[in-house]
């Protein structure tokens, strides 16, 4: 099964390049990026299904997935956003979008109108550009997920950073809850 083949295939390298890179005895650069091939030679220990991994595997795991999660460039490839990795990722800061959204459960939401979204497992806040993927996000947490609106110029411009993650995904520090409200 391609398919099945090319979604564990992301879940480990996310697991490689967002969390426990050390598992892999891979370390990451300062912007995230690992050499393919070592990230390959790890993959490959694991025998099984990635016993005879290549680089064209990974292309195609990009190419076929509905986000665009990783970067895959000549000899590297680095996780675009969802790290967990204890040093912070180098990052630009940038000025988002007007509005930015937020999908969550129901049971967060309260919390989070009191004291902000927080990064919680992850180096940053993860926003989306559109409703529609703030509602997909949120539909991990809750079969009707929350949605929120930040406004997300107005809290940059109050001294909030903010990071391009991918042309849907948008990373942030702890945003206040004064610029968060309901949808
Ligand atoms: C919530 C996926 C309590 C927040 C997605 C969220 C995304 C709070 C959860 C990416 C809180 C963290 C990230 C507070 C925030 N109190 N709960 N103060 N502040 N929360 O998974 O945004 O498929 O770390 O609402 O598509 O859900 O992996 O963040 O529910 O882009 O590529 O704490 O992960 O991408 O959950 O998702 P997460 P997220 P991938």
């Amino acid at each position: 099964k391609e398919r099945d083949f090319l979604v564990s295939l992301s879940k480990r390298v996310s697991h490689a390049l967002r969390h426990e890179p050390w598992l892999y005895e891979l370390e990451l650069d300062q912007e995230g990026w690992v050499l393919v091939d070592d990230l390959l030679d790890a993959l490959r220990e694991d025998q099984g299904p990635w016993a005879a991994l290549k680089r064209n595997d990974l292309a195609r795991m990009i190419a076929s997935a509905d986000k665009k999660r990783y970067e895959l460039e000549g000899d590297r490839i680095r996780a675009l956003y969802g790290h967990s990795v204890p040093d912070v990722l180098r990052r630009t800061p940038a000025l988002p979008p007007m509005t930015l959204f937020h999908g969550t459960s129901p049971a967060a939401v309260e919390i989070i109108l009191a004291e902000g979204l927080k990064p919680m497992r992850r180096q940053h806040v993860h926003l989306s550009v559109d409703r529609v993927t703030a509602v997909q996000v949120g539909k991990r947490r809750a079969m009707l997920p929350v949605l929120l609106a930040v406004q997300a110029q107005v809290a940059h411009t109050e001294g909030v950073s903010f990071y391009e993650g991918n042309d849907k995904v948008w990373l942030a520090d702890v945003i206040p809850a004064q610029f968060i409200a309901v949808v």
